[in-house]
């Protein structure tokens, strides 16, 4: 990718920005007792970051947390580089043009601190996905079940599992500097099939496979403080896939990074914005994946020109821009809002401690190899509860 420099930049700026306004806060700030009583207990609504930021604390020793995050996102139009491409136009090289997608995601958690040093984090997904496309009408006549006009693709099942273990490198009174060590296991599906219209079974595309068939490392950093009614955080993070999956390809190396601000309204509420910034990489295809996939797309190409309509001469070899390795990768900045909420101690029972957020994401800057499908919005709402087992 051409603007990977820059967003290392960016991501080494955002970090450095949300560490030093860290330091300085906690340099010039007393803490009272109160507070930092606040912090080792999380207490505080805002004692977790905002909802979209996974792995963002740690727990004392003996701490156990649950928690469940929905996760929907709408993806319409495309994008070549930052400039919209029409559904026309995209059809004028490709038969299949994705048109919208809707992506879901609920996401199963756990966290456990066997000892102060060390908190262990667990979570699996159950995705579904759903993809409108327009097909481009080749054929003015003849009767065969060859896909024109819209179609809908859909898959459900199994996301990948991530473990990782976070281990704190700085726990002061508020603020805290945690290093995520995670891995993720592909449990996730990568050859779901589906129709494209007819009754012809295709594996569907990239974007709508649930898993990246490979063994991912998942580095992270985390700062994370508290100043008053205020706090904030920073964290870096990336996403290294290991191998070439069973399909002979790769994902590319995703990083990204984010900051947050968020303050505390009363002992039950918070409310938080967050920036972040994330760059990915377009797929590595092994030689074999690359034969199987464009002599599946030529065999349309026969297809059609047996129906006495032949493929315009700017036709790709790839049915659809969503079945390309080399239009996968991107850039995006995201802007997000949300709201943390706390049952407060005083409420006693088993309530106490009941966290629920949510958070709201759009896109501020997208720059995708493309024709690929932008982003036009993410909510994540979630449900946590940490509870001390000794
Ligand atoms: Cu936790």
């Amino acid at each position: 990718m051409k603007v990977g420099k820059k967003v290392w930049v960016a991501f080494l700026v955002l970090f450095l920005c949300g560490s030093t306004v860290g330091v300085l806060a906690n340099g010039t700030h007393t803490t009272s007792e109160e507070k930092s009583a606040d912090r080792t207990t999380s207490t505080r609504p805002d004692s977790y970051a905002p909802l979209g930021v996974m792995g963002d604390h740690a727990h004392s020793a003996g701490e156990l947390m649950l928690s469940y995050r929905f996760m929907g996102m709408a993806m319409a139009g495309l994008l070549d580089g930052t400039d919209t491409v029409s559904t026309e136009d995209a059809l004028l090289r490709y038969q299949m043009v994705p048109t919208t997608m809707q992506m879901q995601m609920h996401m199963f958690g756990a966290m456990f601190a066997p000892h102060d040093s060390i908190t262990l984090m667990a979570m699996t997904s159950y995705r579904s996905n759903f993809m409108e496309m327009e097909g481009a009408h080749t054929h003015a006549t003849g009767g065969h079940d060859h896909p024109v006009g819209h179609q809908e693709m859909e898959s459900a099942g199994l996301g990948d599992l991530r473990l990782s273990a976070l281990i704190p490198l700085l726990n002061a009174s508020d603020v805290d500097l945690i290093l995520n060590a995670g891995v993720s296991i592909p449990t996730g599906a990568i050859d779901v099939e589906g129709t494209h219209g007819g009754d012809e079974l295709i594996v569907l595309p990239y974007p709508m496979q649930l898993g990246s068939g490979s063994f991912e490392l998942r580095p992270a950093v985390t700062f994370a403080g508290t100043s008053g009614s205020w706090s904030y955080g920073a964290q870096a993070h990336a996403a290294i896939p290991l191998n070439d999956n069973s399909r002979d390809y790769r994902l590319a190396t995703t990083v990204g990074s984010t900051l947050w601000g968020a303050r505390k309204l009363n002992d039950w509420l918070s409310i938080s914005v967050r920036g972040s910034i994330q760059n990915w990489g377009n797929i590595t295809a092994s030689a074999e994946h690359t034969e199987m996939e464009t002599s599946e797309a030529e065999h349309d190409h026969t297809a059609h020109n047996s129906h006495a309509a032949p493929a315009a001469p700017t036709q790709t070899v790839y049915m659809s821009p969503t079945m390309d390795p080399n239009l996968q990768g991107g850039t995006r900045a995201n802007l997000a809002a949300g709201v943390n909420f706390i049952v407060p101690d005083r409420v006693g029972s088993i309530l106490a401690g009941q966290r629920l957020a949510v958070e709201f994401q759009m896109p501020v800057y997208q720059n995708l190899d493309g024709p690929q499908m932008a982003l036009d919005w993410t909510i994540v709402a979630g449900w946590q509860y940490a509870f001390s087992l000794w």
